[in-house]
């Protein structure tokens, strides 16, 4: 039974050891809204390639866990009303079924290390909700990221969550989070979150090498780089903290919970900051897929 179906670009560069970036889905069909979620998910693959290297799209289509997406494949998904949002609980039952679903970080990370992609890119990774104390809101991604050895590019964890403790539980699964060539943790939609980042790095080859390291000392898990917004993009914490505030009591006047939170409260922040809050989210995504693209090419010429 072949489990991973590779595109032919992606069987081709890993066959060479030629540098590949892999990509996450639910940012596509749950993050974003039609069309802008194509146009997205159509340059981020183009500034991968910019970058020298080979764009993977994860995303599970009729039971098929694919790596690397054709045009049409990626066209059909943004448009899919359907997708199951799939994370390490849900992607076995999804392909045992012949079901179609949209990988989230943690579902992508499981699908790279079996493909043998070791650099993801996304936006922002889930992490633990504010109100967790209460909820027990805590994404899956964190757990992953401390067990499977991917380094995942984002622009922090996204501003909705309480980053304070997400960093905590990072600390305590033993994740690596480097802020790429400044001091403080960025914010997602800001460049700043208010808080010391525990490491810094400030070349793609030093994250490489980094990456490499754990592996030879047998450690599991990936390392997450949070990766500033660029200048131009941002919108500043201030602004942000009572659009985010509004958001939630949204949220949980509509009694919205589990899977879907993230995607409402990204909807909702959409529709209070009329649409700014979406050209910032894009513009953070290529931010990172290059970095993921000069991490990606560092590490093909690194031993493994
Ligand atoms: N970052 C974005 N948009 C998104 C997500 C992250 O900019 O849509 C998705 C990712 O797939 C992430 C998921 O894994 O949200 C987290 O969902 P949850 O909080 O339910 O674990
Ligand atoms: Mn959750």
């Amino acid at each position: 039974m072949t489990l991973v179906h590779l595109s032919a670009p992606v069987a081709d560069a890993l066959a060479k050891g030629a540098p590949v970036v892999a990509l996450e889905s639910t940012i596509i069909t749950h993050g974003m809204p039609w069309p802008q979620n194509l146009e997205m998910a159509r340059k981020v693959e183009q500034t991968i390639r910019d970058g020298g290297a080979t764009p993977a799209t994860i995303a599970v289509l009729e039971g098929k866990l694919c790596v690397g997406l054709d045009a049409a494949q990626l066209e059909a998904l943004a448009q899919t009303k359907h997708a199951a949002k799939l994370s390490r609980a849900d992607m076995a039952v999804c392909m045992a079924r012949g079901g179609t679903g949209a990988t989230t970080v943690a579902a992508t990370m499981i699908a790279a290390r079996l493909a043998g992609i070791e650099v993801f890119a996304t936006g922002g990774i889930g992490g633990v909700h504010r109100g967790a104390e209460e909820s027990f809101d805590i994404s899956a991604d964190l757990q992953e990221l401390a067990q499977t050895p991917v380094t995942v590019i984002a622009a922090g964890a996204k501003a909705i969550l309480d980053l304070s403790k997400t960093m905590e539980v990072l600390e305590t699964l033993g994740v690596p989070v480097i802020a790429y060539g400044q001091d403080q943790l960025p914010a997602f939609w800001s460049r700043e979150a208010g808080i010391a980042a525990p490491l810094r790095l400030d070349t793609a080859r030093q994250i490489a090498e980094a990456h490499r390291m754990r592996g030879a000392l047998g450690l599991p898990g990936g390392q997450l780089v949070a990766n500033p917004i660029p200048e131009g993009a941002e919108i500043p914490r201030e602004t942000m903290m009572p659009i985010i505030a509004r958001a939630m009591e949204d949220a949980n006047a509509h009694g919205i919970h589990g899977k879907a939170v993230t995607p409402y409260l990204l909807q909702r922040i959409f529709e209070l900051t009329e649409g700014r809050s979406l050209e910032s989210n894009i513009e953070l995504v290529l931010n990172n897929a290059r970095l993921g693209a000069a991490i990606a090419t560092e590490m093909s010429a690194l031993p493994v």
